[in-house]
């Protein structure tokens, strides 16, 4: 931050200062995370500076050696981490690598399934002011209201019902195993294809946590920068077949030039999660998530499905008479940052408003912590929410935090 200092001293005050908050809160926001500092060397290098449109060999630019060999790493890579045949790593983003998928496999008005927003699904999996929404015919299906699992009967039998050509899967909060398996077995039944967005639960299937879905679906989508802790972007998993529909999908068909120099980071996150050390990262993320589930009910709140199985665990505000814009502000005036969330089966909050919170664990566990803050932090939680109108608490939790903080150092940064 040497340079910035001198040539531009208002973005660097405004960076120095989000330095700063990274540092001093705890961060429980699931799809976040610290990326290592070779992460952000890559992704602050002067490939930056670089046009590639096309891929390794067959470039409509010159002086693509380098990006070239660099691309090819992060491909080679990218297919061993995930066990795949094929990988295009170009996706600016996991909504683009969703529209990739969608375009290799479907007309302009298609039947597709995908999982209801507020039960857990993503704004590319249908939702009327998506494109995704607006391009084909989605139906939803959601969880079961007595498990809050997903109900995998009523799936099947709207899948018969409806006839889909597409069923995607995969959530931004949805804190349970997805059985891929029966996915497949689903959109068989019916001779529909399977997506699995996996952006929240990458790091947990490329270190074995949970199931993969790659020997299942049709096609695989991803984010890089949530559990896997890599630079913010996307990419797109498939068979051999299916490769080339991808590959035209993403360039020409929605993107230009390739933002090479975050393509170089994902190399460097892949490498990264091939090490031993990331399976037991993310067995540590699971354990937290399990913990923080545990103690949170012990102190009285009420967990959607009863817990969790994964990095993410949603709550349920409703008894509580606190509502998940109040408790985000309220926790993050204690230092606690967390995003209000939807509850699933709530009809009486509008997702500006929320009847609930979704924590994670991802960017906790890469700083450190262990049982012990856990437990703290729960405790911190429930005291807020249960006196969310107390100064005095929210106070006394930002002291904690405070003590806590600078115990654990934030990865790329200090
Ligand atoms: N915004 C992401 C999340 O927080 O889960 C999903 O795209």
């Amino acid at each position: 931050m040497s340079f910035l200092k001198s040539t531009d001293p208002a973005i660097y005050h405004a960076v120095n200062s989000e330095y700063q908050r990274q540092r001093s809160t705890i961060n429980l926001i699931a799809s976040e995370n610290y990326s290592s500092a070779a992460v952000l060397e890559a992704q602050g290098s002067p490939l930056t500076n670089k046009y590639a449109e096309g891929y390794p060999g067959r470039r409509y630019y010159g002086g693509c050696e380098n990006v070239d060999a660099i691309e090819t790493i992060a491909i080679e890579r990218g297919k061993e981490l995930f066990r795949s045949e094929h990988i295009n790593v170009q996706p600016h983003s996991g909504a683009q690598a969703n529209m990739a998928a969608y375009f290799s496999l479907l007309k302009y008005g298609d039947r597709v399934m995908g999982m209801a927003l507020s039960h857990g699904g993503h704004l590319t999996h249908g939702a009327g002011f998506n494109f995704s929404g607006k391009f084909y015919e989605f139906i939803h299906y959601g969880l079961n209201p007595r498990t809050e699992r997903i109900d995998y009967v009523e799936l099947e039998r709207m899948a018969r019902e409806f006839q889909p050509v597409l069923i995607v899967t995969g959530s931004s909060a949805y804190p349970r195993l997805i059985d891929f398996e029966r996915f497949r077995f689903i959109a068989d039944s019916v001779n529909a294809k399977l997506v699995v967005d996996i952006a929240h639960i990458a790091g947990l299937v490329a270190a074995g946590v949970h199931p993969s879905p790659v020997p299942y679906a049709d096609i695989v989508t991803s984010t890089t920068h949530k559990t896997l802790r890599g630079p913010r972007g996307g990419f797109v998993l498939c068979r051999k077949e299916l490769a080339r529909k991808v590959d035209s999908a993403v360039f020409p068909m929605i993107q230009g030039g390739p933002l090479v120099h975050v393509i170089t980071a994902k190399a460097v996150c892949f490498k990264e999660a091939l090490e031993p050390s990331f399976v037991e990262y993310q067995e540590k993320v699971v354990a937290n998530a399990a913990l923080l589930a545990d103690e949170l009910k012990a102190h009285g709140l009420r967990i959607i499905s009863g817990g969790t199985d994964n990095h993410l665990i949603l709550v349920d505000l409703n008894e509580t008479g606190v509502t998940g814009r109040q408790a985000e502000d309220a926790l993050g005036s204690s230092g606690i940052v967390i995003n209000r969330n939807a509850v699933p089966f709530d009809t009486t909050h509008p997702p500006s408003i929320a009847g609930g919170i979704r924590l994670g664990t991802p960017a906790i566990t890469s700083r450190g912590f262990g049982e012990g803050e856990v437990k703290e932090i729960a405790r911190l939680i429930a005291a807020v929410i249960f006196n969310i109108n107390d100064d005095e608490i929210k106070q006394e939790a930002r002291e904690i935090v405070g003590q806590m903080c600078p115990r654990f150092p934030v990865p790329g940064i200090d």
